[in-house]
């Protein structure tokens, strides 16, 4: 049995023109905007044309069902994110996302008699605008009010004030916790998101294991003055102390593995003015280490440089650390099930490792957990020029669907 690529192409192709930047042709649906909230809109109705019942949890992540799906047993579960970075690419997530519903509605189109419901999920905020993995984590871990009501996005703007827009409840975000053994197992189809698959010329990636991350926030703290009339000689310039911080991250991460990588995405100056010497800095980090203990080594790493470098400009730092989310290795028996799908299709496959992070390391927490990863064209993401070949994206369609069938008959 094979997915409907007609039917999936299509989908992709309307998504991608929710939140189009046209000078680019990227995709900016970052979670909670309005263009996000639209491509929901979107999603729930295409689920409801193909009559799949849908129940959106507190924190925005929606879960599809079929009508007269088994009952008592364990649901198998899979899917991704349709929320994007900033003019990013149509596919990360989109696919993952798309695809799933298509499986659904090819299961329910052909009666597949299963012995497992199958339900096709979308997580809210992958991307991270206010918290990355937001949807995912609640699911696997939840979050108390607290840790909601202090997200603020990356214009500034409190994940609350969002939620009081749509009308939704806060209490409910902290009710959208999934107990372990809940969900049988979980696939997600993704692109790559690098060069591998296509330079080595495989249709299909099983993948071995996910990459750990973390991040914060380091805010430089000077003083404000005249630009003008303060000497070079008396200033203390939270902005130069940000930039010579920076410029050590390639240093730290070095020093902690060849894998380890750190990066700055995000800066903000205040007050702001051309003529204002910058009184605060506060620059994002984002870094990631395939090793937890190294991952947790670079996080110090990058405290301490940051108050190194404070220290020589007379500045001041606070460091407003995230949560990291470990590296996970994914289910061996479901990347089984992956392998001899891509094999029953005469796929050419390898296992892989994810530097991305990807919902599947929370869901690796409460089920087990495998993904699928088709060719991205020059290993192009979070970017406009991201793509794959609708061949690959046929395949990878056709290996989730075979995936999901294997794991619901059991
Ligand atoms: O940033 C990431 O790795 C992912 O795309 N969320
Ligand atoms: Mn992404
Ligand atoms: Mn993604
Ligand atoms: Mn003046």
């Amino acid at each position: 049995m094979k997915i409907d690529i007609d039917r999936l192409r299509s989908d992709l192709e309307t998504l991608r023109t929710i939140g189009r930047v046209e000078e680019t042709g990227g995709v900016s649906r970052t979670s909670f905007s309005p263009a996000d909230r639209e491509a929901r809109r979107w999603y729930l109705e295409r689920c409801a044309e193909a009559g799949l019942v849908v129940e959106v949890d507190g924190l925005g992540n929606m879960v599809v069902s079929a009508k007269d799906e088994p009952s008592g047993a364990k649901p198998v579960w899979t899917g991704s994110h349709i929320d994007s970075v900033p003019d990013g690419g149509f596919l990360d997530g989109a696919l993952g996302s798309m695809a799933a519903l298509e499986c659904l509605r090819r299961l329910t189109e052909e009666k597949v008699p299963l012995s497992r419901p199958v339900r096709a999920v979308v997580f809210a905020d992958e991307e991270g605008n206010y918290n990355h993995l937001l949807g995912s984590t609640g699911i696997a871990k939840g979050f108390d009010r607290a840790r909601l009501e202090a997200m603020t996005g990356r214009d500034g703007d409190r994940l609350t004030d969002r939620f009081a827009e749509l009308g939704w409840d806060l209490d409910a975000a902290t009710r959208t916790k999934v107990e372990p053994g809940e969900v049988h197992a979980f696939v997600e189809l993704h692109i790559e998101q690098g060069p591998n698959l296509e330079a080595d010329g495989f249709d299909i990636g099983v993948v071995t294991s996910i990459v750990g991350l973390s991040g914060g926030k380091a805010r430089f703290h000077g003083s404000a003055d005249h630009a003008g009339t303060t000497p070079m000689t008396k200033r203390r310039d939270a902005l130069l102390g940000a930039a010579e911080f920076l410029t050590t991250l390639p240093g730290v991460a070095a020093s902690i593995s060849k894998d380890a990588v750190a990066t700055c995405g995000l800066i903000g100056v205040e007050p702001g003015g051309a003529n204002v010497v910058p009184g605060t800095a506060t620059v994002t980090l984002d870094f990631r280490d395939p090793d937890m203990g190294r991952l947790l080594a670079l996080g110090e790493a990058i405290e301490r440089s940051a108050r190194e470098v404070a220290a020589r400009h007379g500045l001041t730092v606070t460091w407003e650390p995230d949560t990291p989310v470990a590296p996970v290795p994914l289910d061996q028996g479901i990347r089984e099930t992956i392998t001899a799908a891509a094999e029953g299709f005469g796929y050419r496959h390898t296992d892989i490792p994810s530097g991305a992070g990807h919902d599947s390391q929370n869901m690796a927490l409460i089920a087990p957990t495998a993904m699928v990863f088709v060719p991205s064209k020059n290993g192009r993401s979070h970017s406009p020029a991201e793509d794959t070949s609708w061949e690959d994206i046929e395949k990878g369609g056709n290996v989730l669907l075979a995936t999901l069938i294997e794991l619901a008959s059991d």
